[in-house]
């Protein structure tokens, strides 16, 4: 009878210990795969602008690869609605003169301030106010050197910068 009750005691320690150390385990294994899945998005350019009550973004440029992915992020940090303080972000097509089209496009209050059917715009985000952010997608053009403007009338003296895909 002695030697059972052995047997029995010892088979009970050595399942404890086994389920134990299988548990232990089980967590390492998922965290090892959630850490992979993070780094295949490394190739998207994430680009965080800030603009402002005293009429400046934070950036003079920005600078992404030729058929690159991007996400563009303003966000305005100041208080001021957009009737009074609005921004965006206008990427112009190259060999545009921003200073024609800044002239032209503070003229389109009804439209936010983008001319419609304009041919002189690669890409631009929403106008917003204090307090607000928008994000844009799109995939960078053909190497070069483009300028980007906030095209609020008055805006683009201060408030310009160039956009370089490399
Ligand atoms: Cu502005």
């Amino acid at each position: 009878m002695k030697s059972i009750k052995h047997l029995l005691l010892a088979v009970l320690t050595f399942t404890m210990i086994v389920s134990c150390g299988g548990q232990e385990k089980k967590p390492d294994a998922s965290e090892n795969v959630e850490k992979e899945s993070e780094k295949k998005s490394d190739k998207v350019a994430y680009i965080g602008l800030t603009s402002n009550d005293a009429m400046k973004f934070n950036k003079k440029e920005i600078k992404v690869k030729a058929g690159q992915k991007v996400k563009l992020t303003l966000r305005h940090i100041g208080s001021l609605n957009k009737m009074l303080m609005g921004h965006n972000v206008v990427i112009l097509k190259k060999g545009v003169d921003a200073v024609k089209f800044a002239a032209l496009a503070a003229a389109e209050r009804e439209n936010e301030y983008i001319p419609k059917d304009s041919q002189d715009i690669l890409f631009y985000t929403k106008l917003i106010g204090g307090g607000e952010t928008t994000s844009i997608e799109f995939t960078a053009p053909e190497a070069g050197t483009y300028e980007f403007l906030c095209s609020f009338p008055g805006h683009f003296a201060m408030m310009r910068g160039k956009f370089i895909v490399e």
